[in-house]
């Protein structure tokens, strides 16, 4: 196998990696999570007959999509195309993304034995991210590669729960019912997240984002009890990479504190937190967000002018990184993330 490319010169430069780490930026910069996938016409067509794992698996399909948007609007960093679900299908668990579903998965962890039976991650087992990171890299230049992993709450949610859930009931119950299982299941996640993420960046990612989507489910005891330790696991094995670290999750207004103290170097928030709110709640940190996915169905005009608002409250954090407050709603017109992009990289800083 080649070597992983030196990192390009102009990565210095990068005003989302300068943001990340709190340093001056010649503008806000600006990505959005989900910015690959079912908004752009040109994804729809390079997908059409090919399944979303298996479009993961191949760097070629890889690489076109994570290039995409990038090349569409100019974003100042680009993300992995990939899913939070792609390394347990690498190690050999029973899923798959199913259209319209989402990831559903044929045997659910209930005991013990299951959660031993789910091989831990070796670099071998992505052999295909390797090669789509270093052939990104390459491509992208000064534009940074933001790698990413699912948080173990998150994953074990669509483990237990078998596919997508609103309540995420039979996880908690194995969280509160089976306190041994659940241990070694976060165990058993975190250590695959944590693998995947340092393939990634010895690939030749620049920074790295944990998704935990779904631990707005719970409370702030249960989760610095039940959860914390196991994402802070993942970040401190992320930390000794030398890149930044996002930590995101939805609905976690109560749960930003102890998202921080999780060990992210930008915390991700959500829009139902005004951004205010977030910066004082991470305390010295960078922060991402957090523009309501749905203005992009407002007038131009009316979401220019909110997300003139996002920006302005940005400048009171060490960084600020402009995002959505979660993932592009399928249904946006790319053409109003092209005039949001242009509109938040040219305000003053
Ligand atoms: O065929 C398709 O187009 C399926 C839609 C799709 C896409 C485009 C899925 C299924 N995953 C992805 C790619 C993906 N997933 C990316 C890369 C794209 C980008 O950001 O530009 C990322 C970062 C993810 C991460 C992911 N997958 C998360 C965390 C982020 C978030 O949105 O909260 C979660 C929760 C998933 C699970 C998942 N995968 C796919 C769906 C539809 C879902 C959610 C299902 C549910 O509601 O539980």
């Amino acid at each position: 196998m080649t070597a992983s490319p030196a990192p390009h010169p102009g990565l210095a430069d990068s005003a989302f990696l300068k943001a990340a780490r709190g340093e001056p930026v010649p503008h806000t910069p600006v990505w959005y999570m989900r910015q690959a996938g079912r908004s752009l016409p040109e994804y729809l067509r390079v997908r059409e007959g090919v399944g979303m794992l298996e479009s993961c698996m191949d760097p070629a399909l890889t690489v076109e999509i994570t290039l995409q948007p990038v090349r569409r609007y100019g974003v100042d960093a680009a993300i992995f195309f990939s899913d939070i679900v792609l390394p347990l299908k690498a190690v050999g668990v029973d899923l798959d993304i199913v259209p319209g579903v989402g990831p559903v998965v044929a045997h659910p962890v209930r005991t013990l034995a299951d959660v031993e039976a789910i091989p831990d991650l070796t670099p071998d087992h992505v052999d295909f991210t390797t090669a789509s990171v270093r052939a990104l890299v390459a491509e992208l230049g000064a534009t940074p590669l933001i790698g990413f992993a699912g948080a173990p709450f998150t994953v074990a949610s669509y483990l237990v729960e078998g596919g997508p859930s609103k309540e995420h009931a039979k996880t908690k119950a194995m969280m509160f019912g089976a306190p041994d299982v659940w241990d070694a299941l976060m165990r058993k996640i975190g250590g695959i997240a944590a693998a995947f993420l340092e393939v990634q960046v010895a690939a030749g990612a620049s920074a790295v984002q944990l998704f935990d989507s779904w631990a707005g489910a719970l409370t702030p005891q249960d989760y610095a009890e039940h959860v914390l330790p196991h994402s802070a696991a993942v970040l401190e094995r992320a930390g000794r990479l030398g890149v930044p670290r996002t930590h995101f999750g939805v609905g976690t207004g109560a749960l930003l504190p102890l998202m921080a103290e999780a060990g992210a170097d930008v915390v991700g928030v959500d829009w139902r937190t005004p951004l205010a709110d977030g910066i004082r709640a991470v305390g010295d940190r960078s922060v991402q967000g957090n523009l309501d996915p749905t203005l992009v169905f407002a007038p131009t005009e009316v979401m220019l002018a909110r997300a003139a608002e996002v920006v302005e409250a940005g400048k009171a954090a060490r960084g600020h990184v402009f995002n959505l407050g979660h993932g592009v709603i399928p249904s946006t017109d790319p053409a109003q993330l092209e005039r949001l992009t242009e509109f938040v990289q040219q305000l003053p800083r």
